[in-house]
């Protein structure tokens, strides 16, 4: 009996399951009414070779959100900003977020903006130099951000990382206080780290590590971190769009989770402030818990349906209406598709 959940989603648009294709599908299916805002329309993510499609332009992105705004259609619940392909068009995303909160000004805690810093991964950076500094100035306005181990340790934090394995989680425990007090952000998730000290992990380049660590903290109300980690078995299968698809079962699943939490919100629609949180409660934890969850289930199944597919053309096990000749293409193309991306 959750009060309707409407969410404005920023983010780019793709013909496979990442950026805002996966975001709105995956926050639909949770119950959210969901308002996409696409930032690009590209026929790939852009770890492919060759990238077709346009980016939105910042004036076009505000534009769109003008429009809205004038036919009264902006009674958002929840901003999620994701991939935007240039500095011009995060700061676009940061004017549309400081919008929706001084509109919601007369209403305290009745909107949260979910911000997911889409810069890199695994130790290299896909966007423009300039887009750092855009989030940098924007992500204080956020309630929640989502950067990733290579995001938040690069952005986000100010002092040197140490090197040596055993300092890895104290990196990202820093980084994580840092952008509570530097850019006073309430809520983190760190969405997924590498911590190369576990000792059930063998994380060199060539071999996966079988583990992936979360860290996450809600602040306290005298700045300190109030942080908490939770270890998933990591599957040996590269994804895409799982980010996007982290910060989109965040939205619904932190919904829930505050709301059960306190079942008087349910009736005044309230977010979460970071004060009124029982530390062995946190709804954050216990929405990443369940984020979690969503994710091993689905990558699961996404790992098993692509073997699949790549031996036999077929994309889901029981689909036996392809004859063989056609078979044989359909599992090239996946093939080749996978060849594209990942010789980049
Ligand atoms: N892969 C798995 C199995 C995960 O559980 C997660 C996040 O929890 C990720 C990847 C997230 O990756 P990123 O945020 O770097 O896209
Ligand atoms: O998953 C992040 C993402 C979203 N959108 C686009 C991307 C990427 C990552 O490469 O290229 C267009």
């Amino acid at each position: 009996d959750l009060p309707e959940t409407r969410v404005l989603a920023i983010a780019s648009h793709l013909f496979r399951y990442v950026g805002n294709t996966m975001a709105t599908f995956v926050m639909q299916s949770l119950g959210c009414e969901v308002a996409a805002l696409n930032t690009v329309q590209f026929s790939n993510h852009t770890g492919y070779r060759q990238v077709k499609g346009t980016e939105t332009t910042a004036q076009e992105i505000m534009d769109l959100y003008q429009g809205l705004r004038q036919s009264y259609l902006v009674d958002f619940d929840v901003l999620l900003s994701g991939y935007a392909p240039n500095a011009a068009a995060v700061r676009a995303a940061g004017e549309i977020g400081l919008d929706l909160q001084r509109k919601a000004k007369e209403k305290p805690g009745s909107f949260f903006w979910v911000l997911d810093p889409v810069m890199g991964d695994q130790g290299q950076r896909y966007v423009n130099e300039d887009v750092v500094p855009a989030y940098k100035d924007i992500i204080c306005h956020a309630d929640l951000i989502l950067p990733n181990q290579f995001e938040a340790e690069s952005a986000f934090a100010s002092r040197k990382r140490k090197r040596d394995a055993e300092s890895q989680e104290e990196n990202l425990t820093e980084a994580i206080t840092e952008i509570h007090r530097i850019y006073s952000v309430p809520h983190v998730v760190v969405t997924s780290a590498q911590l190369s000290n576990l000792s059930h992990s063998a994380a060199t380049p060539s071999t996966p590590p079988s583990v992936l660590t979360v860290i996450g903290s809600t602040v306290r109300s005298d700045g300190s971190p109030r942080l908490f980690r939770i270890d998933v078995p990591a599957l040996d299968c590269f994804f895409n769009g799982t980010g996007d698809m982290f910060a989109a079962l965040t939205v619904a699943r932190l919904r829930e989770a505050v709301f059960a939490a306190d079942p008087t919100l349910r009736h005044t629609k309230s977010w979460i402030s970071p004060d009124d949180i029982v530390p062995t409660s946190l709804p954050l934890a216990r929405a990443t818990e369940k984020v979690l969850a969503s994710m091993h289930s689905v990558l699961e199944k996404t790992m098993e349906a692509r073997d699949l597919e790549l031996r036999t053309g077929n994309i889901t096990a029981g689909d036996t209406a392809s004859d063989g000749s056609h078979e044989h293409s359909a599992s090239e193309d996946a093939q080749k598709r996978e060849h594209l991306w990942r010789t980049k």
